[in-house]
């Protein structure tokens, strides 16, 4: 069976001292999942540092869709690789809403990823307006649709995963209900095949994360509010 992988997205939150007591009180711990922590771009050399001696991976939470060149306050998937990341998460919601970025724009920045080795997490998700109005796995389906050229040129499960984030339980408290995150999970999966790890992500914390993690088709949980915290963080990896 796949092991679960947690993924913890810090967003625009944190400092280089609760960096310092997060991953340090995280370090030390041994996890059955597989971990890994998206921090802001400016703490990412301090995290892999403070990680070296633990399986905890760090991540960045964005990429340009550029290689390196003229393109100010831009940070390459070249320049991720090179200060010791191992994955980048794109198209998360809030970049997709506040950003604009285009389903285009997000699967150029995957390809950038892998174009390196890094690892990709996949963003995902429909709006409420969409799942009202019965539209949620069209949104989903046209959001993967340029993935199969990826899969087509070699981009196989151990290059990137999908997390879905039904922008709606996203920061709100709110999760998705079991049945609603089943069912979207096997309809990703019967999209791109069953290899590729599909993650939940929403409101996920340690109350829930076992039950959601317990579930098939859930193949692990990208966490943003509840990541920032060591001891909930912890046990949601303990949950998986
Ligand atoms: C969804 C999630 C992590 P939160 O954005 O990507 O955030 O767990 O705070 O809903």
């Amino acid at each position: 069976m796949m092991r679960k992988q947690v993924v913890g997205n810090w967003k625009m939150n944190g400092s280089a001292a609760v960096i310092g007591e997060v991953l340090d009180q995280l370090s030390v711990e041994r996890f059955s999942a597989d971990v890994s922590v998206c921090v802001p771009m400016p703490y990412l050399s301090a995290a892999v540092g403070r990680l070296a001696a633990s399986p905890i991976r760090v991540g960045a939470q964005n990429v340009s869709e550029y290689g390196d060149g003229a393109y100010t306050g831009e940070v390459s998937a070249r320049m991720l690789k090179d200060v010791g990341c191992s994955l980048a998460i794109v198209g998360h919601s809030e970049r997709r809403r506040y950003f604009a970025e285009t389903d285009a724009a997000v699967i150029t920045k995957l390809a950038r990823l892998l174009e390196v080795g890094l690892f990709g997490v996949f963003c995902v998700g429909e709006t409420l307006a969409e799942r009202d109005s019965g539209g949620a796995e069209a949104r989903i389906e046209s959001q993967l649709a340029q993935l199969h050229t990826l899969m087509a040129r070699g981009a196989g499960p151990e290059r990137f995963c999908v997390a879905y984030e039904p922008v709606w339980a996203i920061g709100t408290g709110r999760a998705a209900s079991n049945e609603q995150i089943s069912s979207m999970h096997e309809f990703i999966k019967r999209c791109l095949g069953p290899a590729y790890a599909v993650l939940y992500g929403g409101s996920v914390k340690a109350s829930n994360a076992a039950d959601i993690m317990a579930l098939t088709a859930v193949d692990g949980v990208l966490v943003g509010g509840a990541s920032l915290d060591a001891r909930e963080f912890g046990a949601i990896c303990r949950a998986a």
